[in-house]
C-alpha cells in the first residue's frame, strides 16, 4: 500500500476504546501492527491488521512469553532521524514505528487475590509490554506512546488537527515512565513480601496506627533494614518512636560525649538525658535508689534521668539508648512499664532480662550504629507523595550557640548552660511541633510538644518543669506508701500532690488516699511559690521564634536563665528587651527545628 507512511504497534491487555482508536489511525493512513489478541479484535471490527509475527518474520513463542520482543520492533521504535540509524534500519529492512499503544498485564489485580500462587503471579509479569513502553517513551522525541485508554480521544483530536504536539508526546512519555515504575514497584513489593521476610528487608506489622489499619509493614527498597528484631514484634507506632528516638540519643552522645537515653511516647520524647552522675536525692525522686551499682553505669543514669523526668508520660514508653545495654540499665528498665527498646547492642545477660519483660512480648531492636539514612525522605499523605531533604543539621555545643544577643558583654555561655541548651535543642529536633524544652543538669526537665501556639508549649513545658521540681520537695520525697503500692500508682499520686490536682469529692478522695500510709498535706500556694523560686539556672530552647514576649515571662517563672531560639519575629526587639530586664541570657539559635 503506497499510501501508508506511518506505522503503529498496538499490544494492549485492556482493550477499552481500542476499536475507535484503530479506526482513527487507519483513517490517517497508519499501518497497524499487533500482537495476537489485540489483532483478533481489530480484525473482527473489519479493519486491516498486520500481525507482529509477519512484521518481524518471527512467530510468537513460549506460549506468548515472547510476542513483541524482537529487534525489528525495538529497532523500529528506537531509531532516531539520523543517518546512521536510517542506514541500520535500511540494511535490515526494518520500518520505523511512530506510535506505540500498550498497556500491561494486570499484575496488581492478580496479586491482590488472597489465594494467588507465586507461579500465577510470575506469569502476570509483563516483559514485552514494559519494553515497548520504555522504548517508545525513551524515543519520545519522535514516537508517541499511549499507555492509557483515556488518552485516545484527545490523541485522535490532535492527529486530526495537524498532528500530535510535542508537549503531548512529552506528557505521554512521562505517563509511560510512571507506569513502568509503578508496575516494577508492585512486582518488587510482591516479591519482598514473599522472599525477604524474617525482618531482613521487609517486616510485616500486625497493623498500622490503629488496629483496623491493615495491612501494615516496614521495609527498605534497597539492602536490609538498619535494625534487627531481637525480641517481641514492634508495631507501627513503636517504629515511629524508635526511629525518632534513636537519632536523638545518637546525636546527644556525639554532641556531648556522654551516654544518652530518651523515653518516647506518641512520637515525642517525654524526656532525654545524658548520663551525668545522680546524687542521692535524684536517685530517690527517679525511683532508682535501690538499684545496686547504678553509679557505675552512665547509660543507666541517663535512662534513670529520662524516665524520671515525667514518670506519668513515660508510662509504656519506647526507650532509646546510645550505648550497648549493660545489666544495670536492663535492671532499671525491667521494673518499669515500657513497650520496647532500641540500642546499638546488648550484653547477653541484659538481653535476657529485657526479653523476659511483658511475658516475652517486650520488643528489643538492635540498630546498626553506623547506619546513615539517605538524604532524601518521602512519605505518602492522602495519596500525595511528599519529598524533602532529611533534617540532617548538626546541633553542637561548639557551633550552634555562639550568637549571644543579650547581655552584649557575655563572650560565651558557662559550660553547664551550653550543655543544657544542647540537650534541649537536640530533644526538640525530634519532638512534634510546636515545641519548647526546659533542661537542667544534662537532662530535659519539661517538654511541651505538639501545641499549635508557642505560648501553650512554653506553659506546658514550664508546668512540667515545675512539677518535676516539686517532686524534689521533702514532702514529696518522704511520702510513706501503703505496702504493695505499684510504682505507677506512686507516680500518679506524686503527680497529683505536686501539680496540686487534688481530689474534689469523696469518690476521688478515696481513690487518691488509698496508696498512702499517711496522707501528705497539700502544698499551699505560699509553699509552692517559695519552693519554685529555688528552681534556677534553667536552659530553655524553642523550635522556632517567640512571636510574643509572654514566652519569656513564662520561662522566667520556671527558673530560665538561658533561652536559645531562632529570631525573625516582629517582636524580636521586645523579646530581647524582656529577657534583658529579667536577667536572662538570650542566644540566637539560627536553625528552625520544626518536626512532623
Ligand atoms: O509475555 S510478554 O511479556 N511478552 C511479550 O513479548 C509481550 N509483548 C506484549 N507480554 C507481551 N505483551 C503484552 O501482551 C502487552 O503488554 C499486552 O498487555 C498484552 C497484549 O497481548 P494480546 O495482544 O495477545 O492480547
Amino acid at each position: 500500500d503506497t499510501r501508508i507512511s506511518h506505522q503503529a504497534i498496538l499490544s494492549v491487555y485492556d482493550k477499552t476504546g481500542l476499536v475507535d482508536l484503530a479506526r482513527g489511525l487507519v483513517k490517517h493512513d497508519v499501518r497497524l501492527v499487533m500482537s495476537g489478541g489485540t489483532a483478533r479484535l481489530i480484525r473482527d471490527a473489519g479493519l486491516p491488521v498486520v500481525y507482529v509475527s509477519d512484521f518481524t518474520g518471527f512467530p510468537e513463542i513460549l506460549g506468548g512469553r515472547v510476542k513483541t520482543l524482537h529487534p525489528a520492533v525495538h529497532g523500529g521504535i528506537l531509531a532516531r532521524d539520523i543517518e546512521s540509524d536510517e542506514k541500520d534500519l535500511a540494511d535490515r529492512h526494518i520500518e520505523k514505528i511512530d506510535y506505540v499503544v500498550c498497556n500491561l498485564y494486570p499484575f496488581k489485580v492478580t496479586v491482590s487475590r488472597p489465594d494467588v500462587s507465586i507461579e500465577e503471579a510470575v506469569e502476570e509479569i509483563d516483559i514485552g509490554g514494559v519494553t515497548l513502553l520504555r522504548a517508545a517513551a525513551k524515543n519520545h522525541a519522535r514516537v508517541t506512546v499511549l499507555s492509557d485508554p483515556n488518552d485516545y480521544p484527545e490523541f485522535l483530536r490532535e492527529l486530526e488537527t495537524g498532528g500530535v504536539k510535542e508537549q503531548s508526546r512529552k506528557l505521554y512519555a512521562l505517563k509511560a515512565f510512571e507506569q513502568t515504575a509503578d508496575y516494577d514497584s508492585a512486582i518488587s513489593g510482591y516479591f519482598r513480601k514473599q522472599y525477604a521476610t524474617g525482618g531482613v528487608q521487609h517486616l510485616p506489622l500486625r497493623y498500622g496506627t490503629n488496629p483496623h489499619q491493615k495491612p501494615a509493614s516496614a521495609y527498605v527498597m534497597q539492602g536490609t533494614l538498619p535494625f534487627k528484631v531481637l525480641g517481641g514484634s514492634p508495631g507501627y507506632i513503636n517504629l515511629l518512636d524508635s526511629l525518632n528516638a534513636w537519632p536523638l540519643v545518637k546525636e546527644l552522645k556525639q554532641a556531648l560525649g556522654y551516654p544518652a537515653a530518651a523515653s518516647f511516647k506518641h512520637v515525642s520524647p517525654t524526656s532525654a538525658a545524658i548520663g551525668l552522675p545522680l546524687n542521692g536525692k535524684e536517685r530517690k525522686v527517679y525511683m532508682v535508689d535501690d538499684i545496686a551499682g547504678i553509679e557505675s553505669s552512665g547509660l543507666a543514669q541517663a535512662y534513670a534521668r529520662a524516665r524520671g523526668t515525667d514518670r506519668m508520660s513515660s508510662f509504656g514508653d519506647v526507650i532509646a539508648l546510645s550505648d550497648k545495654v549493660d545489666v544495670v540499665t536492663a535492671r532499671v528498665i525491667s521494673r518499669e512499664v515500657s513497650d520496647g527498646v532500641i540500642a546499638p547492642g546488648y550484653d547477653p545477660e541484659a538481653l535476657e532480662i529485657l526479653k523476659q519483660k511483658k511475658g516475652g512480648k517486650y520488643f528489643v531492636l538492635e540498630i546498626e550504629e553506623s547506619y546513615a539514612p539517605p538524604s532524601l525522605e518521602t512519605r505518602t499523605l492522602y495519596g500525595v507523595q511528599l519529598e524533602q531533604r532529611r533534617n540532617d543539621v548538626v546541633i553542637s555545643p561548639q557551633d550552634t550557640f555562639n550568637r549571644i544577643l543579650t547581655p552584649k558583654d557575655l563572650p560565651k555561655l558557662p559550660d553547664a548552660a551550653l550543655r543544657d541548651v544542647t540537650v534541649a535543642t537536640i530533644a526538640l529536633k525530634y519532638t512534634q511541633s510546636n515545641s519548647v524544652c526546659y533542661a537542667l543538669n544534662g537532662q530535659v526537665i519539661g517538654l511541651g510538644a505538639g501545641q499549635q501556639s508557642r505560648i501553650h508549649c512554653t506553659r506546658l513545658a514550664g508546668d512540667k518543669a515545675d512539677n518535676w521540681w516539686m517532686r524534689f520537695h521533702d514532702r514529696a520525697i518522704n511520702i510513706t506508701w501503703k505496702k504493695g503500692t505499684k510504682r505507677a500508682d506512686k507516680s500518679n499520686a506524686i503527680d497529683m500532690l505536686c501539680s496540686g490536682q487534688l481530689p474534689r469529692n469523696d469518690v476521688e478522695k478515696a481513690d487518691y488516699e488509698r496508696v498512702f500510709q499517711e496522707v501528705p498535706t497539700p502544698f499551699s500556694q505560699e509553699e509552692r511559690d517559695a519552693w519554685l523560686t529555688k528552681l534556677d539556672e534553667v536552659s530553655v530552647s524553642s523550635d522556632a521564634f517567640f512571636p510574643f514576649v509572654d514566652n519569656v515571662f513564662r520561662a522566667s517563672r520556671s527558673g530560665a536563665k538561658y533561652i536559645a531560639a531562632p529570631t525573625g519575629s516582629q517582636k524580636d526587639g521586645a523579646v530581647l528587651e524582656t529577657a534583658e530586664k529579667l536577667g536572662i541570657v538570650f542566644i540566637e539559635q539560627g536553625i528552625r527545628l520544626f518536626h512532623h
